[in-house]
């Protein structure tokens, strides 16, 4: 079977609409076809100040949320990055092979740290796309199921495999992304022209799965359009309503071009009340679940115990034989 990963951060409070349709629900559906790893990034959430009690109960928080999406730890390997420590020991190794302009050009880190300020940017901040790379060449992972904004990060991890392959002989595959057209980019519901994101959303613009359904059908009510009236997709005239209908198309099942055709002579807010109640019948028992599994913490715990042995099994294999590639010596 061809071999999958990914990672997602855990955050407090909960995952977002985007974080589900532009890679959790994927998730699910490699698990049943490929060797499918996912991961827990607690390693990549410090790269913006964490508190150390919040960050260790959204971790078990993302894991509750995985289980609820349908994650199955008998059909995938389910782990927390922190619990596999190759994935820092390679990505020593990955740092030395990447170009400081190279890491430079990184999109998502010269808007990030634009944002923190240079006094605010770390330099974990600025090399955490190069533990990206470790995290994904050490399963020799095939595919890489993630949203729009992460291309550059396995474009990055495509060139850096293929340096190291060259220099050192054939020792990774090279990955490919798997995105999905339709949901590559969820956008912001009050700013259409934006990703849907936990760190630059407005609290009405961002759709947090743990929310109350309620709040999360006010929030799909309020969501910008535009002055026309016409339900038509055109993501660069009508962003927002373009939004609406691609949520809609995934969350349905159905097409674009239909739900176009059955929303002729029909106004906005037709369309905002029934995508609310879309949302949140789907919303509605998947938080039931997440608190549930929530609830009992030791058996997220050991859920995470046994992804960490498995993983451990693969990481620690790739990165022997890439420390002796480099020229390590093996300890006696
Ligand atoms: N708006 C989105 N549309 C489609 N996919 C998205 N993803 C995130 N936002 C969207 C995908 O979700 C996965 C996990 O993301 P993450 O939280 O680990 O990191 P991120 O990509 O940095 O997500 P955010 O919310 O945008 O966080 P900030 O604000 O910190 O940048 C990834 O596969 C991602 O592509």
């Amino acid at each position: 079977r061809p071999r999958v990963l990914s990672g997602i951060q855990p955050t407090a409070g909960s995952f977002h609409l985007g974080n589900y349709l532009g890679a959790v629900r994927q998730w699910q559906q490699l698990q049943e076809t490929h060797d499918a790893f996912y991961m827990v990034v607690d390693l990549h959430a410090i790269t913006i100040p964490q508190d150390p009690a919040t960050l260790r109960q959204s971790s078990r928080l993302a894991v509750a949320q995985l289980l609820a999406a349908g994650l199955d730890p008998e059909r995938c390997t389910l782990f927390l990055q922190s619990h596999v420590p190759e994935h820092t020991q390679l990505a020593w190794v990955m740092n030395c092979l990447t170009g400081f302009g190279e890491a430079s050009r990184m999109t998502q880190f010269k808007d990030k740290s634009a944002k923190q300020g240079a006094e605010g940017t770390t330099v974990g901040l600025f090399t955490y796309p190069i533990l990206q790379v470790a995290d994904i060449l050490l399963y020799q992972a095939d595919q890489v199921p993630v949203g729009e904004d992460q291309r550059q990060h396995v474009e990055l991890t495509r060139d850096v495999a293929a340096r190291f392959n060259h220099r050192f002989g054939e020792s990774f595959t090279l990955p490919a992304p798997y995105i999905l057209k339709d949901t590559a980019k969820i956008y912001d519901l009050q700013d259409p022209s934006s990703k849907m994101s936990k760190s630059a959303s407005s609290e009405k613009g961002i759709v947090w799965l743990l929310d109350e359904p309620k709040k999360t059908a006010k929030k799909i009510k309020s969501a910008v359009t535009d002055t026309e009236s016409e339900i038509r997709y055109d993501p660069e005239k009508k962003p927002g309503v373009s939004n609406l209908l691609s949520l809609c198309a995934t969350l349905t099942g159905s097409t674009v071009a239909d739900l176009e055709k059955s929303y002729e002579g029909k106004g906005y807010g037709a369309l905002k009340t029934d995508l609310a109640e879309v949302v949140t019948e789907w919303v509605a028992p998947f938080r039931a679940k997440a608190l549930e599994y929530l609830d009992d913490p030791a058996a997220l715990d050991a859920v995470l115990a046994r992804g960490a042995e498995k993983a451990r099994a693969v990481a620690g294999e790739t990165l022997a034989r890439a420390y002796d590639r480099v020229g390590f010596l093996p300890p006696v």
